[in-house]
């Protein structure tokens, strides 16, 4: 390789585009990988912390001939190798490393991660891939010495086909991590949550026959619950192929035929009973074609708005909601496990909360399912935050990677409700056309989910707020971040401001909060004590309930979490204190404020 092609492919490797680079498959994951034949690629993988990323690059910033990723012993006693996995500390996957070990709490660079294991017999003809949960935030991975791709963006799954690459003992995967920030990455520079960095969630060998079922949707058409649409796509067909439905407790059994590129939809007559938080119904569906069949549990329902309202399965709801980051309660670090996810969305439960924000990236699917059984209802979000590179044609590319790849993953979940475009970015004619693209993609891929992003406002007034974005003429519902009372004055503001919007749309206030540090008592004018945040809470409820467009609110946030931004001594310690509930379990005064706020509203709704 020519020095100057080597140097352009050594910093490829770094912005994660060699996947799309020919002779790479774009690393798209695989629906109901959790669900396939395969074997966990979970639990201790060996690990090299390499800040300097020397198993990737000599001294010349060349890529190395002899990397980490080649995981190869010396030859023999002569042969100088610096390194060697199997003497190498390790770290539990999925997890981050930030807390797993005290001296990478700040760490931000490369980690190498290896795992070897042996692999099943394939069946004739059947394929397999390696499949990664999230990658935080970019990976490049190896099988034995051999490149399979790169994948930006930390929080959504990706996958390499692996067929005829294994070998029955002793593969060697190798996974360099890298977390360090960047001006082009979704999120860039700037962040106020923990830059947590590792194989955050599960890896997988998943196990296909050779024409399978890439993806299949099935969900009630938009506004309309007595029909359901099926989307499927097959992978590796040829000719056009029979897919069948069948969804037992209904009595349903449908088949149909896909184009000779794999895709099919159909509709057909169903009268499910309906998924809603009061009662969250899921049915078992099994999707058959050709030698493959797959299971899932999918809950129908509808979600529209009119006018300012929000009307799920026809009927007119205000969203109870908080939200909430993805960080283990009482650990810390990120949740990674079904009992996490449980444990955080039962706290939300315990609010009387029918909706969760989950912010400010896509959540691990656990997180997901567990608002599907549950019954709450989600908006999920894209780590477009604050001020991203919007000018930059590989930032939009990648955001629109990531909104495709979070839409594929969880088209399925009749929880989520609302797809987020982004959080709090400012108005601009790039940033405009930025999340404009995001708005059409996400509509041609989901005609079904509603869209939203947390707008900023603008005063129009002495005593008055406006939100005038022009992106809301784009949106289905307008998110509105406040800080009234605690950033924007103090909380006696909220009794005389007074709101108004430039579009007739329903409004889901996305964040308004205090910090509190639990335990610290004293007059509702001290900062940081509960009960500036209780009375915080009783003023804005008060402000918003008269706001007739205001259709919900997921207020600033279930739990304590951690942020390099909130560096007050005996206060914040590195976590911001916005929590209902401190990291360690303890709730404050608002969380009961918040708490009979929904009890009320709850009863009046019935
Ligand atoms: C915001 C951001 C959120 C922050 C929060 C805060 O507006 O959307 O990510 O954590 O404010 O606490 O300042």
């Amino acid at each position: 390789m020519k020095p100057l092609a080597a140097a352009v492919r050594a910093s490829l490797v770094f912005v994660g585009l060699l996947w799309s680079a020919p002779g790479f498959a774009a690393p798209t994951a695989l629906g109901f990988a959790d669900a396939r034949a395969g074997i966990s690629l979970d639990g201790a993988w060996h690990v090299i912390v390499d800040p300097y990323d020397n198993g990737l690059l000599d001294y010349r910033n060349q890529p190395r001939p002899n990397g980490y990723f080649l995981d190869a012993p010396p030859r023999d006693k002569t042969d100088l190798v610096e390194y060697d996995f199997s003497r190498s500390p390790t770290l539990e996957v999925p997890g981050d490393w930030n807390t797993q070990r005290p001296e990478l709490l700040y760490y931000e660079g490369t980690v190498w991660y290896e795992r070897r294991f042996d692999a099943p017999a394939a069946p004739k003809g059947g394929r397999a891939f390696v499949q990664f949960g999230a990658a935080a935030q970019r990976a490049t991975v190896w099988l034995n010495g051999r490149r399979l791709g790169s994948h930006e963006g930390g929080f959504t799954p990706f996958a390499f086909e692996v067929t005829g690459q294994l070998r029955p003992r002793g593969n060697s995967l190798v996974v360099m991590v890298n977390n360090t920030r960047r001006a082009s990455a979704l999120p860039a520079m700037n962040t106020d949550w923990w830059n947590y960095g590792g194989l955050t969630r599960g890896v997988r060998l998943v196990e296909t026959p050779g024409v399978f079922i890439r993806s299949a949707r099935l969900q009630c058409a938009r506004g309309d619950p007595r029909h359901l649409t099926a989307v499927v796509d097959l992978d590796g067909a040829r000719a056009p192929a029979a897919v069948s439905i069948a969804v037992p407790e209904l009595g349903k059994r449908v088949a149909f035929r896909t184009d000779a590129a794999g895709h099919g939809s159909f509709s057909f007559e169903a009268a499910p009973a309906l998924w809603s938080p009061e009662a969250p119904k899921l049915y078992d569906v099994t999707v058959t074609s050709g030698e493959d069949a797959v299971q899932d549990r999918i809950g129908f329902r509808t979600i529209e708005t009119a006018g300012t309202e929000i009307r799920l399965n026809g009927r007119s709801i205000f969203l109870r909601g908080i939200s909430l980051h993805e960080e283990a309660l009482g650990r810390g670090g990120r949740a990674t496990s079904r009992a996490d996810a449980e444990a955080l969305l039962g706290l939300a439960k315990e609010l009387g909360c029918n909706f969760v924000r989950l912010a400010h990236y896509p959540h691990d699917e656990e997180m997901i399912r567990a608002a599907d059984r549950m019954g709450l209802l989600v908006w999920s979000e894209l780590p477009v935050y604050w001020t991203i590179a919007w000018s930059d044609p590989g930032t939009l590319a990648d955001a629109r990677a990531q909104l495709g790849e979070e839409i594929a993953r969880d088209a399925n979940r009749a929880s989520v409700i609302l797809w987020s475009v982004g959080n709090e970015t400012p108005v601009g004619e790039a940033r405009n056309r930025f999340l404009r693209t995001l708005v059409a993609d996400a509509r041609a891929a989901d005609p079904t989910r509603l869209l939203t992003a947390a707008l900023e406002h603008h005063p129009a007034g002495a005593h008055a707020e406006r939100i005038d974005d022009p992106l809301g003429a784009d949106l289905d519902v307008l998110g509105l971040n406040e800080y009234v009372g605690w950033y924007d004055g103090l909380p006696e503001k909220c009794d005389t401001l007074t709101w108004s919007a430039a579009y007739a749309k329903p409004i889901v206030v996305s964040e308004f909060g205090a910090g509190a540090k639990a335990g610290l008592h004293a007059d509702a004018r001290t900062r940081f004590s509960e009960e500036y945040q209780a009375d915080l809470y009783r003023r804005q409820l008060a402000m918003l309930r008269k706001v007739p467009a205001v259709r919900g609110m997921s207020p600033w946030i279930l739990v304590d979490f951690r942020s390099p931004r909130r560096p007050l001594p005996g206060v914040q310690d590195g976590w911001n204190r916005k929590g209902l509930v401190s990291n360690d379990g303890r709730k404050k005064q608002a969380f009961g404020v918040l708490q009979e706020f929904y009890r009320e509203l709850s009863a009046s709704s019935r």
